[in-house]
């Protein structure tokens, strides 16, 4: 039976290694180690021969069987490269400079993310680094550091998301201020953009919007080096416009202001202005000095350094920006909408 095998083998090798066509090789395969093949057959037998010599004939018939199905595999492979050199020899030469039959659309960014990119780097510009935080945050980071205590009036303005209290979705970018404080000593410039979450849904307001926040602290920062900046801002982003500074109140700045910038629809005469309501002025965000009680929180000294914060609805810029009415248009994914922004 040993010399059978070697013949069986040898004449395999043979046949296998050159057969011409790939249907040769199927028949080949069969012949050989299919259900009813050559070896298969074999195996079968292996039941009826002693147990000594079965252990023996049996290792040795696999390795018959192992060798062949070896064989076999790589003159498959060989007669498929051959197949492709064939074709790629006979076929017409390509032409890959020809437009093709179908057209792709082609991506662009979301108008949102446009205006976030614009903002930043013209911030960057001036110095300012790119700081984040987490979106699921914590009610210290949210309202309580930054002076804004359980039950203070002010946290109605931006009723948000829990999760589980005190674990809720961020109402504004103000978070990040103490982050990067509390991980960081003064001088600080940085500004944090990212999404935030409110309890909201109008044609001005959303439940999920983006925010970038502006920081800076060092030493004898003032209220001027604030307006300089907006002014920085304001004019990379519409072009230069005067800028009006409004009291009014957040928790963590001191003084604080709404920032309005003149409406760049009727250039602040108000005549009929659909897009100021006639008030010749657009409201752009809120700022002001970091309040002392903030700097406390991160264990800065109040006496010795100042800064500035300022925190601007991304959304907003945008709407004014390409002069969007609807703040909703820019989430309901309607590629009528959003392509007028590709470039
Ligand atoms: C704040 O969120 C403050 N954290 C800003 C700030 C930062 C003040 C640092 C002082 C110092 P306010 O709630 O006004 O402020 O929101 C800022 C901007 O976010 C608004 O001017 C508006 O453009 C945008 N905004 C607020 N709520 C929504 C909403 N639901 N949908 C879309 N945009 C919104």
């Amino acid at each position: 039976m040993n010399e059978n095998l070697d013949h069986i083998l040898s004449e395999a090798k043979n046949h296998v290694s050159s057969a011409p066509t790939k249907e040769e090789l199927e028949r080949l395969r069969v012949h050989y180690v299919g259900k009813k093949g050559v070896i298969t057959s074999l195996l079968h037998q292996l039941k009826d021969l002693p147990a000594e010599k079965r252990k023996e004939m049996g290792a040795r018939l696999n390795d018959v069987k192992v060798n062949v199905e070896k064989v076999l595999k790589l003159r498959q492979s060989e007669l498929s490269r051959k197949d492709l050199e064939e074709q790629l020899a006979n076929a017409p030469a390509l032409d890959l400079t020809l437009p093709g039959q179908y057209s792709t659309s082609t991506g662009s960014l979301h108008p949102i993310t446009r205006v976030m990119e614009e903002f930043i780097q013209i911030m960057k510009r001036i110095g300012f680094s790119v700081a984040t935080g987490p979106e699921v945050e914590l009610d210290y980071y949210n309202f309580e550091a930054l002076n804004t205590p359980e039950h203070h009036p002010a946290r109605d303005m931006q009723d948000t998301f829990y999760i589980e209290p005190p674990i809720l979705l961020r109402s504004h970018t103000s978070p990040v201020q103490i982050r990067a404080m509390k991980n960081k000593k003064p001088p600080l410039q940085l500004i944090a953009p990212g999404k935030v979450y409110r309890a909201d849904y109008d044609m001005t307001h959303v439940p999920m919007f983006h925010q970038i926040e502006g920081l800076m602290v060092d030493e004898h920062i003032s209220f001027a080096d604030l307006k300089g900046v907006l002014h920085y801002l304001v004019k990379g982003l519409f072009g230069a416009r005067p800028l009006r500074f409004r009291p009014s109140y957040f928790p963590f700045t001191e003084p604080s202001a709404e920032v309005d910038m003149q409406c760049i629809s009727c250039r602040g005469s108000g005549r009929d202005c659909r897009v100021c309501k006639s008030t010749g002025w657009l409201e752009i965000g809120g700022c002001g000095m970091v309040h002392p009680n903030v700097f406390r929180h991160v264990g800065y000294d109040p006496d010795k350094v100042s800064g500035f914060a300022f925190g601007m609805g991304m959304e907003r810029i945008a709407m004014l920006k390409y002069g969007i009415d609807d703040i909703r248009s820019f989430f309901e994914n309607d590629l009528r909408m959003l392509e007028q922004f590709s470039c």
